[in-house]
Parts: structure tokens; sequence; C-alpha cells
């Protein structure tokens, strides 16, 4: 009957919603073991910091009536691949290649998708490195591949990301010309902070090899 069938309908949605949190733990272990092992053995830590989301059933809603996608559980596993949506923010463009190397080395990961917004930024200026990746969750009676996106940038990309975010949306996605061409500038400035971040960067651990070097010569020197 009616009320069986909306029952099955609720259990199914607290499946598959429930399938992605086990997603996003699984890649929150991941990450933290990447981080606390990078911060043990490299005295480096390239991760800043790390943001993730759920993407509420709304905002589910809103894309699958923009993108045109077909109302079924199988459809928006399929099509919508960012329900898990991992945002990684580091130091320097290097760790960016680097974090994604380590990720992508896991044998229990596949990359589905990859979008280089760095080496080719978007027309606005935004950079940032998009990876979709599907990883799996073992549940009693089966396992499951659960699609995971994450961005990978800089503290500048964030900066100048998270800003035009909010502009954009105040302005309720019209931007005047002249504002739009003001944010691209920005991001330009964005861009030239992380490449001076990273030249002093490698100043100061040159410095530090020598006088590393210098030392083990002569201790007391
Ligand atoms: P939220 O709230 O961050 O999730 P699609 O994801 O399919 O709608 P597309 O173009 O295939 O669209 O995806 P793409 O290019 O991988 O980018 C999607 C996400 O990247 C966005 O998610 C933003 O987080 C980020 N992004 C992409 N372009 C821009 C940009 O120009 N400015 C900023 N600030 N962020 C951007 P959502 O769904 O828009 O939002």
């Amino acid at each position: 009957d009616q009320v069986q069938q909306m029952k099955e309908i609720r259990d199914q949605i607290t499946r598959f919603m429930m399938t992605y949190k086990f997603g996003l733990r699984e890649m929150d272990t991941k990450l933290t073991i990447l981080k606390e092992e990078f911060q043990l053995f490299h005295d480096y830590n390239p991760i800043e910091h790390i943001k993730s989301r759920i993407k509420s059933p709304e905002s589910i809603l809103q894309k699958m009536l923009r993108k045109n996608i077909e109302m079924s559980l199988d459809s928006i596993k399929e099509n919508i691949r960012d329900i898990v949506g991992i945002r990684i923010v580091c130091s320097f463009t290097a760790d960016i290649y680097k974090i994604s190397d380590m990720i992508l080395k896991q044998k229990d990961i596949t990359l589905i998708e990859c979008k280089d917004y760095i080496k080719n930024p978007k027309s606005n200026g935004y950079k940032s490195l998009h990876l979709v990746l599907a990883i799996p969750v073992f549940m009693s009676d089966r396992e499951e591949q659960v699609y995971v996106e994450i961005q990978i940038r800089t503290v500048a990309m964030d900066f100048w990301a998270s800003l035009e975010h909010k502009i954009y949306y105040k302005y309720n996605k019209s931007i005047p010309e002249h504002l739009v061409k003001e944010l691209t500038n920005a991001a330009t400035a964005a861009n030239e902070l992380d490449l001076k971040m990273e030249r002093l960067y490698k100043e100061v651990t040159y410095i530090k090899e020598q006088e590393t070097s210098n030392y083990a010569v002569n201790p007391l020197g």
C-alpha cells in the first residue's frame, strides 16, 4: 500500500545519503593520515586546512533541475558527483600536485575526472585543481563506490575564490562589466602573491640547507 511505499522510499533516501556520509569519513581519514604523517616525518606540512561538506538535499534538487537530471537515485548518483565535496587548501602551488599524487597513488582510489584550472584557469581567473574520485565504502551486505569531489588550491587561490563567490551571489549572477574586470585583476594579483611567496620560501629553504651543510663540516663554527 501507499504507506509502505512511502516508507521504502524514505529508507532508500536515508541509505543513499548515508553512503555519502561514510564516503566523506573514509576520505577524511585518508587525508588526516597524509597530513599527520607528513608533519611527523618531513617536518613540513603542505596542508594548511581542509573543509568538507555534504551537499544538502535542496542543492541536489536545484542542480538536478538546472542540469535536467532524471529524478531517480541512480541518475543522481551518476550525474551529481559533488555530493561529497572536500577542499584542501595548501601553502604553495607545487604542494597541490604533491597532494594530488599522494591521493591518486592509493590503490582503492579511482580517478574519474580531473580538471586542472591551474594550468588552464577559467576566463575570470579562477584557479584550482578539481578531482572527481571514486572510493569504496564497505557495508554489512555490500560494497559501494562513492564519488567524491576534491578541490585543491593554495591559500591565495582560496582567498580569491571565496570572495569572488560571495560577490557573485550578492549580485544575483549579473555582475557589472567593470567589476568582472576588477575581479579578474584581483585573480592576477593573487597569482603574483603565490609566485612571490614561493620564491621567498625557496630562498629560505636554500639558506637553511646551506647552514645545515656548513654545520655538518664544522660543528663548532
Ligand atoms: P559549491 O557550493 O562550491 O559546491 P558542476 O559542478 O557540474 O555544476 P562544472 O563546471 O562541471 O559544474 O564543475 P567545476 O568546473 O568542476 O566547478 C564546480 C565547483 O568549482 C563550484 O561548485 C565551485 O566550488 C568551484 N568553482 C568553479 N568555478 C568557479 C568560479 O569561477 N569561482 C568560484 N568562486 N568557484 C568556482 P558550485 O556548485 O558552484 O558551488
